[in-house]
């Protein structure tokens, strides 16, 4: 077995039982049954797949199995399937036929037994079980039971008989028994034969496996990780083998091995070893053997769900750590010990004051003992299971390490590496990494505590022994607590239990608990390109980003670097926000919880400013006090510029409201209203009635502010911050009774909200995004600058910029993208032909809003470049900053572009809303979402849609009316009107030198 493909550790056994097994039904089976035990106890899941009943199995394996591992039973030819725990098998799984099937059967197998005997061929229908009935093709005490072993003989005789009967071989008698059953009235059937048996029936073992793929992919083991074993794959008499069925697409990818004789022949894609079942058991042995020495798993290599990183690829090491970071929403993890900049970071955990407060630098425990740094190096990651693989070369060749940090269990970090040669104790530290900290450290080289900041980690470590060398294990567990002894002692119960579970059992849950996560977020785009993997890319990193619970303060880069600090921005509110929303609605809540948390500061704030209601800081940390800089070094002149954006960026009272709101539309949660949400929208309401002028004409204006567009500061009337006020002000005055707002209040906010002006021409139907922004400098930045995106400001200076019409970022686009309700309708086309090419695209913010609304507008083949441009942002660091962390924002634009822009998902109280615009290059698209408690799978194709829903929900495809979908697949035949207009490439090459975020 050595080299070669089953060399190697699996995650999934999938076994044929009848001769691959056990070489018959008497024979003692105690010998698998112990492996079988042991090796789920090690976490590896074993799918038995048989044509005959529970008790023919279960009465002679008599396997008792704890996991963490799965023992599944699949029975009666793809019928039925039972999972076998410590107390016996449980029924998990049964396709029950209708009488009228079970009528279509008998009247099948009757038809199947006088069309053969009408050939001549006498032969027996010999049971009638579920879901199938059977045919003796050689009914003579001679064969009455043959063993698996003598299949050829068997065979033999069969194709004498049948030859005897002027049938030419086992294929024309099937093809005689599916005629007659197709005959009789049973549309599709399945016909399978073992030699001595037709089987006429309504499921086979291709059901078996299609149901174990599924419970595998729900475990988040992928079909490369998987092994396959059979005994009959080869044909039989010209009739594929029996287990040739197991080799569903579902299970593309999967190792397939066969022990039986297999007298035509097996297939390319399997392996014969022949053997029987005592080379079965080998493999399973092997398999155990491997678990208990500690082996490492292999990267799956799945197409569309991996991120490959190597020393060839172009990425700045300390790139490559981030786009490889690990996260639970809690604990981000960036590299190793040994790159350039490792970093563990906790959501919400900030040390210093004012602007200087920064995101706290936990000790690290991703420490590779004796690794040679970057030589070689090479990082898979697992986009769907979380799982980071390293390896690096040194004098005795290549070694690997593989760590996830537990999506199963809070803060909690995995590490396995092979030690090769090294001696001694256990060698794996938990490294200080922030000495500016004072803390408590101690420990030794297996282990470690420290405590400090109201963080503590308790890691520890253990070392196995294998043939092939010696690998070891390290956990870490980090808890934050305002008492820096009870964080210390949470951490050590933690990583007490994080132990006692062992490695096989986190990864096994960890896998599991990422899988149940996708299930709910997926995006599968059937397209040409690797868009695929990128756009899973930021999904990853979104979930990565977000804790379930409490409060969630999300930085502009998440927990992937230190980035801005590890600052809050309208990046969470706006970009973030609305995916976690639509996929995974409590940590959506959480980020709410923050700003609820912080309403007071806000509040604290805005009578500073000598302002009423809540002025929420443009960048906000710990307290939620404006922790903004006031000045930076211009990286090209290397003069100190001041940043305006803490006093003037306001939009952001704005954005906060338009969080909240958007929460409620995809989850219908009223309740949050009253638990603090009503605050949010009501006290922004309130702040813009206290910062809006109202000149005497009736018309109310918002004087020096920064719009999103941040090369001009300051301006008066940005359009964006008018009508987002304005919005906020209606939203606020509709604010539900229960959220006491006087009707006094109400009536005001509603007057305001109509005389803010906000600069719309009906004239040509633009915006104009400020108040003499059209009497600028006409520069347009598509037709100067080399490249998009570009840096304008690095590339014309700041003052060029600041006298023309180049904007950084979408502006009064922003509007289409986050109120479309709220502008002139028919403004989307004329503003986007207006503004896309005045827009450097400055900010990584800016260019998956264009392709949303270029999507929008039928404008597909550009939608699709941005879309495509945007995408790589991090993967192949197009800002250069990516060292410093991922742009989570431009994440959340790539989910966007692809749910809002190309399916046209919308959540309303009324319905979910999808009116899908394809790129010509894609076959199809899908998408999963959670509206209003229901899970939704939404697929849309040229031509037409797919929706279904796991509880009734109204949705409405295109502009016909909402239909309420229930579980059932709904085809909805689109035309849609729309089509790529006018060709105006938005973007060419990149200029990686001079693009900033
Ligand atoms: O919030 C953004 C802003 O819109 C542009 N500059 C970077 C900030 C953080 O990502």
């Amino acid at each position: 077995m050595s080299g070669s493909p089953i060399d190697r550790r699996f995650e999934a056994v999938v076994m044929d039982w009848d001769g691959t097994v056990v070489p018959d039904r008497r024979s003692d089976a105690s010998e698998v049954r112990a492996v079988i035990e042991s090796a789920t106890e090690l976490g590896l899941h074993i799918g038995i797949v048989s044509g005959t009943h529970l008790a023919n199995v279960d009465e002679q394996l008599m396997a008792r199995p704890a996991g963490p591992g799965s023992l599944h039973l699949c029975l009666n030819r793809g019928s039925e399937v039972f999972r076998v725990g410590a107390r016996g098998p449980r029924l998990v799984w049964r396709r029950r036929p209708s009488a009228d099937e079970n009528q279509l059967l008998d009247a099948a197998a009757d038809a199947a037994v006088d069309a053969l005997t009408a050939r001549g061929l006498t032969v027996r229908l010999v049971s009638r079980r579920l879901n199938r009935r059977k045919l003796d093709l050689i009914p003579e005490a001679a064969w009455s039971d043959p063993p698996k072993a003598a299949i050829a003989d068997l065979l033999g005789a069969v194709t004498s008989r049948l030859h005897a009967a002027g049938i030419s071989d086992l294929r024309e008698a099937v093809r005689v028994v599916r005629a007659a059953a197709v005959e009789a009235g049973l549309p599709s059937p399945c016909v399978t034969s073992d030699a001595k048996h037709i089987e006429v029936g309504l499921t086979d073992k291709s059901d078996s496996a299609r149901w174990l793929a599924g419970h595998l992919w729900a475990c988040g083991v992928h079909p490369p990780g998987v092994l396959v074993v059979g005994d009959e794959f080869g044909s039989l008499g010209g009739t594929p083998g029996s287990d040739a069925l197991m080799m569903v697409p579902e299970l593309a990818g999967a190792a397939v091995v066969s022990v039986g004789s297999e007298p035509e022949g097996a297939p390319g894609r399997v392996m014969a070893l022949h053997g029987g079942p005592a080379l079965c058991l080998e493999l399973l042995r092997d398999q155990l053997g491997r678990r208990r020495a500690g082996e490492l798993p292999t990267p799956p290599l799945t197409v569309g769900w991996t991120l490959d990183v190597n020393d060839a690829s172009s990425l700045h090491p300390a790139a490559a750590a981030a786009v490889c970071a690990l996260g639970d929403g809690i604990v981000g993890s960036v590299g190793f010990a040994g790159d350039q900049s490792p970093a563990v970071l906790m959501q919400g955990r900030y040390v210093g004051h004012g602007p200087e407060t920064e995101l706290l630098q936990l000790p690290i425990w991703q420490v590779l003992a004796g690794m040679p740094a970057a030589r070689g190096v090479r990082r898979t990651l697992d986009l769907r299971t979380g799982v980071l693989w390293y390896t690096a070369q040194d004098a005795d060749g290549a070694r690997a390490a593989v760590a996830f940090q537990s999506r199963a269990r809070a803060a909690t970090g995995v590490l396995r590496q092979e030690v090769g040669a090294l001696r001694g104790s256990a060698p794996v530290l938990v490294e200080p990494s922030d000495t500016r900290v004072p803390g408590t450290h101690r420990g030794d080289r297996a282990g470690m505590t420290v405590e400090n900041a109201g963080c503590a980690v308790a890691a520890r470590a253990t070392r196995l022994r294998g043939a092939s060398g010696a690998t070891a294990d390290s956990y870490a567990v980090y808890r934050g607590a305002d008492q820096r002894a009870l964080a210390g002692r949470n951490a050590a119960a933690a990583l007490r239990r994080a132990r006692a579970a062992g490695f096989d059992r986190l990864l096994n849950e960890h896998r599991e608990a990422w899988a149940a996560r996708w299930a709910d977020a997926d995006i599968s785009i059937d397209a040409p390109g690797d868009l695929q993997a990128r756009v899973r890319f930021a999904l990853y990193h979104l979930m990565s980003s977000a804790p379930s619970a409490g409060e969630a303060a999300i930085a502009a880069r998440g927990l992937s670097g230190e980035g801005y600090r590890g600052h809050v921005f309208w990046d969470a509110d706006v970009f973030v926000l609305p995916f976690l929303a639509a996929t995974h609605p409590q940590s959506a809540r959480a980020m709410l919880e923050y700003r609820i948390r912080r309403l007071d500061a806000a509040r604290r704030r805005a009578t500073a400013d000598g302002r009423r209601g809540a002025r929420f800081p443009w960048e906000s940390a710990a307290t939620g006090d404006d922790v903004t800089p006031r000045r930076a070094r211009n990286p090209i002149t290397g003069r100190t510029v001041s940043i305006r954006t803490g006093d003037l960026e306001e939009h952001i009272v704005s954005d906060v409201a338009w969080a909240a709101n958007r929460y409620v539309e995809w989850t219908g949660d009223e309740a949050f209203w009253l638990e603090g949400g009503a605050d949010l929208v009501a006290e922004a309401a309130r702040y813009w009635v206290s910062r809006v002028r109202e000149d005497g004409d009736g018309r109310a204006h918002i004087d020096r502010v920064i719009g999103p567009d941040e090369y001009h500061v300051p301006v008066d009337d940005n359009a964006f911050t008018n009508v987002m006020a304005r919005w906020t002000l209606r939203r606020a005055a509709a604010l539900p009774a229960a959220a006491r707002v006087k009707d006094v209040e109400r009536d005001r906010w509603c007057q305001l909200a109509d005389a803010l002006v906000d600069g719309y021409r009906p004239t040509d139907g633009l915006y104009e995004q400020f108040a003499g922004f059209s009497g600028l400098e006409p520069l347009i930045i598509r037709d100067v600058a080399p490249r998009r995106p570009i840096a304008a400001d690095l590339l014309l200076g700041p003052d060029r910029v600041a006298g023309a019409q180049v904007i950084k970022q979408a502006d009064v686009l922003m509007l289409h993208y986050l109120v479309p309700e709220e502008v002139a309708p028919g403004s989307l086309v004329p503003n986007l032909e207006h503004y896309e090419p005045r827009t450097a695209h400055g900010s990584s913010l800016s260019l998956g809003v264009h392709a949303s609304l270029l999507a929008r507008a039928g404008r597909l083949e550009s939608a699709l470049s941005a879309l495509e441009l945007v995408a790589r942002i991090d993967v192949d660091d197009l800002t250069g900053t990516t060292a410093s962390g991922l742009h989570l924002a431009a994440m959340g634009t790539v989910w966007n572009a692809v749910t809002q822009g190309m399916l046209g998902l919308r959540a309303t109280e009324r319905c979910l809303e999808v009116d899908p615009h394809l790129p010509s290059q894609w076959r199809s698209v899908r998408g999963h979402v959670r509206y209003r408690g229901a899970r939704i799978d939404v697929e849309a194709f040229p031509g037409g849609v797919r929706v279904s829903a796991d509880q009734p929900t109204p949705v409405s495809v295109g502009d016909m009316p909402a239909v309420t979908v229930t579980k059932r697949w709904t085809v909805v035949p689109v035309v849609h009107p729309l089509r790529e207009s006018g060709s105006d490439p938005m973007t060419r090459a990149i200029d990686r030198s001079t693009l900033r975020s």
